[in-house]
């Protein structure tokens, strides 16, 4: 898997992901996060079309990412929702296709179905007989790697020992950034071969929603280091994620931060004082609480990692 991808999630209008889409391709992305409940693959899709046409890239160099979303658990469902996403990316194969979160929802229209008291309506799904439709994915051709999202050690360990396991998950990919260092679940992780995506390295989507008035753009730590690299506060947040080991999606729209987000895979380097600095910064601050769904059998965050 590429180091570093494209994030593609909360464009502000339609189309603005296309343009991002390509201006990422030509900076040197390869890596491209999609998701179904971003309802917006086939822009995502156009960016790489317009390219692949340019013969700026061929399919074959690009690692195409995509999630099931929660309402499609059911093992009849997946397929299903697996065909869409394809159909929207106008894909023949995704690279990865990852369980967007361990919890099954109500199938339906609707992405998020809540029950009177706002909370969610879960299916019966277990997300092991889930997994068993991911590997079906597999053998069909549809994908070429599977992996989980937002799963803590326990339901990953859960997968990982499951009877007549074909296929391992490649990957986790869960929030982390400064505020919320992962490193328990990160070391869990990599101490069984399944490697770590980092989602929200900068800590946000929507500029407004700060970890409670706490913008980690102005920490005083990140920026010391920053200055002393001569780089931007989030090259630095991005490189420390790599120096972990781990793979990086960070979103933006904004060319300039495109270009500048990829930048620090080459040519810098933080110090072993640096990185014990950046992971002192930690206070479990998340952000992706999905408190919606807190009662469900399966949410992730009750436990510590
Ligand atoms: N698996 C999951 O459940 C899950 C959940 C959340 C997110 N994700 C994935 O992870 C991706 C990234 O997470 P995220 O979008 O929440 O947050 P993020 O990548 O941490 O932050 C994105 C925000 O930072 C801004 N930004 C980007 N580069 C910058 C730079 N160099 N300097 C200053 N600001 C910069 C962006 O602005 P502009 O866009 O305006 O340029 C945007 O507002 C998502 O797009 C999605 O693909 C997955
Ligand atoms: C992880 O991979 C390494 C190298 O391929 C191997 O030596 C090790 O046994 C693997 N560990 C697990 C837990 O699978
Ligand atoms: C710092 O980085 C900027 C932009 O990347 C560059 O233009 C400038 O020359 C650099 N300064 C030093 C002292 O390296
Ligand atoms: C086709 C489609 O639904 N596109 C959507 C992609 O996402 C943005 C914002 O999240 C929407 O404005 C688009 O309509």
């Amino acid at each position: 898997i590429p180091t570093v991808g494209l994030g593609t999630w909360k464009a502000a209008y339609p189309g603005e992901v296309t343009e991002a889409v390509k201006a990422a391709i030509d900076s040197g992305y390869r890596l491209f996060d999609c998701a179904y409940l971003y309802h917006n693959e086939s822009e995502v899709g156009a960016g790489i079309h317009c390219k692949i046409k340019d013969g700026a890239i061929n399919r074959e160099d690009l690692f195409i990412s995509s999630k099931l979303w929660c309402t499609y658990h059911k093992k009849s469902l997946v397929k299903t929702a697996c065909s869409r996403s394809l159909k929207a990316l106008k894909l023949d194969y995704l690279d990865l296709y990852v369980i967007h979160w361990p919890m099954g929802f109500k199938p339906g229209e609707r992405d998020l179905p809540l029950d009177r008291t706002s909370m969610v309506i879960p299916s019966d799904s277990d997300f092991l007989d889930t997994w068993e439709a991911m590997e079906d994915l597999v053998i069909a051709g549809l994908v070429k790697y599977i992996g989980v999202s937002n799963f803590n050690h326990q339901q990953l360990q859960r997968i990982l020992d499951k009877p007549g396991l074909r296929f391992k998950p490649i990957t986790n990919q869960i929030e982390c950034h400064p505020y919320l260092n992962q490193k328990d679940l990160i070391k869990f992780c990599q101490s069984r071969n399944v490697s770590v995506t980092v989602y929200r390295p900068l800590g946000s989507s929507w500029r407004t929603w700060t970890l409670e008035g706490l913008d980690m753009m102005d920490d005083p730590v990140i920026e010391k280091i920053a200055r002393k690299h001569n780089k931007s506060a989030a090259q630095i947040m991005i490189r420390f994620q790599i120096q972990r080991h781990t793979i990086v999606i960070v979103k933006s729209v904004t060319p300039k931060w495109i270009r500048e987000n990829i930048q620090v895979v080459f040519n810098f380097e933080l110090t072993e004082e640096d990185m014990e600095a950046m992971l002192e910064l930690n206070r479990n601050r998340r952000l992706a609480t999905f408190p919606t769904t807190k009662n469900h059998k399966d949410y992730p965050f009750h436990i510590e990692y």
